[in-house]
């Protein structure tokens, strides 16, 4: 783990000392937008038209952001219009790395590189930050379009629309404004709030992150006793952006990031709707819980210095979720 310093590469890990303990995740720095023009988007410049194969999709099976923009890809009918490389899932001294060694993995498809550092580096030579998946990369003006999962899952809901005539809309203009409340609170809480916990290195920070996480699972948890998804009726991007952090609770976060007030399958409706949504058409094949469980365990030598990869739970995911018989609000 590590992050690029003017092009430099330092082996570090997160710096928690100035923030009393607690884990401070920093801004994606790349935020352009594909368009279906290649008009410019909410930020960043344009130039950056939708185009069958132009764009290429970094990822990491066992992330959670980059998972969001797998599930779109695939719900939304890209996947023959955007290739994409799989890192290595074990996460070490040089970062997400593309060694061809476990299932799974593809290698750098676009330029055989073997680190995702020398992706930032070929977009910016002097870039610093953090190299993170996933990574949304131009094949024709050889740079980074954008390394934000929030936005590329909006790009990907919309920008391509007349390339493959899927116009199914998971952020409808019309609920934007409830959509955004409610992934604010699930982003801070839960997608980010497992992350607080696992990183924390103080206890204060890690109660500061806990009972925020398990509060908004209670109120997801009752909001579900009436509503089929989170705005009612139709499935939106905030739907997808919950499920891939309850894909993996009980696998990794409930024992590695210390989430452990109760387990997912202790709520009926979150685990009920998390199968439901692994149930969709095409969404069951962009988990991989191999990658899943190997990164978080072998890869936070911090949190488990053995690397000892726990045999995680039995879940069956593909049992009935009979959330089609539940009223909707
Ligand atoms: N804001 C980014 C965050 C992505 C992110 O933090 N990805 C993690 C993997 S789960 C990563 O690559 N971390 C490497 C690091 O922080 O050095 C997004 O949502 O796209």
């Amino acid at each position: 783990m590590g992050l690029l310093i003017d092009g430099i590469w330092h082996d570090t890990w997160y710096d928690t000392k100035s923030s009393g303990g607690a884990f401070q995740r920093s801004a994606a720095q790349f935020r352009n937008w594909v368009t279906p023009d290649g008009a410019p988007g909410p930020s960043g410049k344009g130039g950056f038209a939708a185009a069958s194969g132009r764009y290429h999709l970094y990822v990491s099976y066992a992330c959670p952001w980059a998972h969001r923009t797998l599930i779109f890809r695939e719900i939304k009918g890209l996947s023959t219009h955007i290739p994409v490389s799989v890192v290595h899932p074990d996460m070490l001294d040089q970062g997400w790395t593309f060694a061809p060694e476990t299932e799974g993995r593809t290698g750098d498809r676009l330029y055989g590189l073997n680190y995702a550092h020398q992706i930032y580096t070929r977009a910016d030579p002097a870039y610093s930050g953090r190299v993170t998946v996933p990574i949304l990369w131009d094949t024709e003006r050889r740079t980074i379009v954008s390394n934000e999962s929030a936005e590329i899952i909006r790009m990907f809901n919309s920008a391509f629309d007349h390339l493959t005539g899927n116009h199914e809309d998971f952020w409808p203009e019309c609920i934007r404004e409830k959509i955004e409340t409610v992934n604010v609170r699930i982003y801070e809480n839960v997608n980010n709030g497992v992350y607080k916990c696992g990183f924390s290195t103080t206890q204060e920070a890690y109660d500061a992150a806990v009972h925020p996480l398990f509060d908004t699972l209670d109120w997801l948890e009752s909001r579900l006793a009436n509503n089929r998804y989170l705005m009612g009726d139709q499935v939106t991007e905030a739907d997808w952006r919950l499920f891939t952090t309850l894909i993996r609770f009980d696998p990794v976060y409930h024992l590695h990031f210390k989430c452990n007030r109760r387990r997912l399958i202790d709520y009926p409706n979150l685990w009920a709707y998390t199968r439901e949504l692994y149930q969709w058409p095409g969404v069951a094949g962009t988990v991989h819980m191999d990658h899943i469980i190997r990164h978080y365990h072998y890869s936070h030598d911090s949190i488990n210095p053995h690397r000892i990869v726990p045999i995680g739970p039995e879940l069956d995911h593909l049992a009935p979720h009979g959330r089609d018989q539940r009223a909707v609000a």
